[in-house]
């Protein structure tokens, strides 16, 4: 299991394991264009955002997904199978305000609670600062698009292999602020892609059913996946064209601000969408 090497991180602020790159609170060019070109599938910054003012974040998220969840009569299970028993507070607002909130609602809804900087805006700042070409939230036609959304994995929720990609990007990548972490489970877990392709040709029946039998998923000693345990206050961007899941938290909540970050050409901005 890939666990932070802070001692080796504090001395060179980066550090490499097996195609992961460990940061210190912030993005750096050298990492992002590692990220883009490929040569690197994930990014992890350890202590990005405040592991208290995550906590209210978190706590926000679950008392308003409940609430919501209870007013509406939710079913996020039939709208996203392959999450069991995941809450997600993107559901919410659609029912609040009966279509896809501004990037603005998100932002001042999450800042009037934390009463500072909200996850989206610091990874924006954060991206911005350290890529050339910049970053921003993408418009369709025209108008801001909605960015990123709090999920709430009860204890015994996961999420099954999958990928997230959008075809007219020839980059995509997700992020995810870790707000609250179970202390067992709750892992990510980052399929290589060789290794996937190979166990997907040859073999008869459907992806879905195939992937579920990858012993990666279900061992501590993963062969041929990146098993991440992320901590609290960290954030985590990957290509999520990659096969990825979420194991079972064990003990626990786990709440994560998550965005989906595409890239229409490699020396163009981070655009960040729901
Ligand atoms: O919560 C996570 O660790 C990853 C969730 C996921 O599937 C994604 O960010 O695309
Ligand atoms: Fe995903």
């Amino acid at each position: 299991m890939i666990t932070p090497r802070k001692s080796l991180a504090k001395k060179s602020r980066i550090s490499e394991d097996r195609g992961i790159l460990f940061l210190e609170k912030q993005f750096t060019a050298k990492s992002l264009t590692q990220l883009v070109n490929g040569d690197t599938v994930a990014i992890r910054v350890q202590d990005f955002y405040d592991g208290d003012t995550g906590d209210r974040l978190g706590e926000w998220i679950m008392d308003e997904s409940a609430r919501v969840r209870l007013e509406a009569n939710l079913d996020t299970n039939r709208k996203y199978p392959s999450y069991n028993r995941c809450e997600d507070l993107q559901t919410i607002y659609e029912t609040e305000d009966r279509g896809l909130p501004s990037r603005a609602t998100t932002a001042s809804k999450m800042k009037a609670v934390v009463g500072r900087m909200d996850p989206l805006s610091e990874v924006l700042r954060s991206l911005s600062a350290a890529w050339p070409h910049g970053a921003e939230v993408s418009t369709y036609y025209g108008e801001k698009e909605y960015a990123g959304k709090g999920w709430v994995y009860a204890p015994g929720t996961k999420s099954d292999p999958h990928t997230d990609e959008s075809d007219e990007c020839p980059r995509n990548f997700a992020a995810n602020v870790y707000l609250i972490v179970p202390e067992r489970g709750g892992e990510l877990l980052i399929m290589k892609k060789p290794e996937i392709e190979e166990w997907l040709s040859g073999k008869y029946g459907a992806h879905r059913e195939l992937l579920m039998q990858h012993p990666d998923l279900h061992t501590d000693h993963p062969r041929s996946s990146y098993l991440i345990k992320p901590q609290r206050g960290e954030l985590i961007i990957f290509d999520s064209s990659h096969y990825h899941a979420v194991r079972p938290s064990k003990e626990g909540y786990r709440v994560t601000f998550n965005m989906f970050i595409k890239m229409k050409s490699t020396d163009g901005p981070f655009l960040i969408s729901q």
